[in-house]
């Protein structure tokens, strides 16, 4: 998947999904855990969900925590309002993620397809969750998009 590349010309609301490390692997491997759903899957139905409301909804994975933060950083000055963000492994570990999100101080809700309090306990801390709005674990899908729903909510209240 490429950058995501977008004009901050528009005034509609621009939401950020970011995907962490292995989510391509998302509908390949590991169904029993992640859901049957591809990582294409789940951002079609996070642009449906967005355009529906006239807002505009990015996503980017990539299995290099640099370019994650490379693309957090890029996101103020791209318009973007808000985050949405599955961090993946770099959840439990990544001190520099924690750090890119808290340096361009936009709100982010922090989702898990699974619920990482169910599984083995190195999973049960993350680095990210007291700095984010709101945290959803466990509900598969779904926890994108009642996410995207509360930023699309949260954006049009505040714009
Ligand atoms: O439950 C989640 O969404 C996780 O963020 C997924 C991460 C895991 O390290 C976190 O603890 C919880 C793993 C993403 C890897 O996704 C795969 C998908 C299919 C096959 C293999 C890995």
């Amino acid at each position: 998947m490429t950058a995501p590349k977008f004009s901050a010309a528009s005034s509609a609301p621009h939401i950020l999904v970011l995907h962490g490390p292995n989510l391509n692997l998302l509908g390949v491997r590991e169904p029993t855990i992640y859901g049957n759903d591809s990582l294409a899957d789940i951002d079609a139905r996070l642009v449906c969900l967005a355009q529906a409301t006239g807002a505009t909804c990015l996503s980017f994975q990539s299995n290099n925590e640099g370019a994650l933060i490379d693309c957090i950083h890029a996101a103020p000055q791209k318009g973007i309002g808000f985050i949405v963000i599955n961090p993946g492994g770099l959840t439990h570990s990544s001190v520099a993620l924690r750090d890119a999100l808290s340096g361009v101080a936009l709100p982010f809700i922090e989702v898990h397809l699974s619920n990482i309090h169910a599984r083995e306990p190195f999973r049960h801390r993350s680095l990210l969750a007291d700095q984010a709005v709101g945290v959803i674990a466990g509900l598969g899908v779904r926890g994108y998009e009642f996410a995207l729903t509360w930023a699309l909510e949260y954006l049009q209240k505040r714009s």
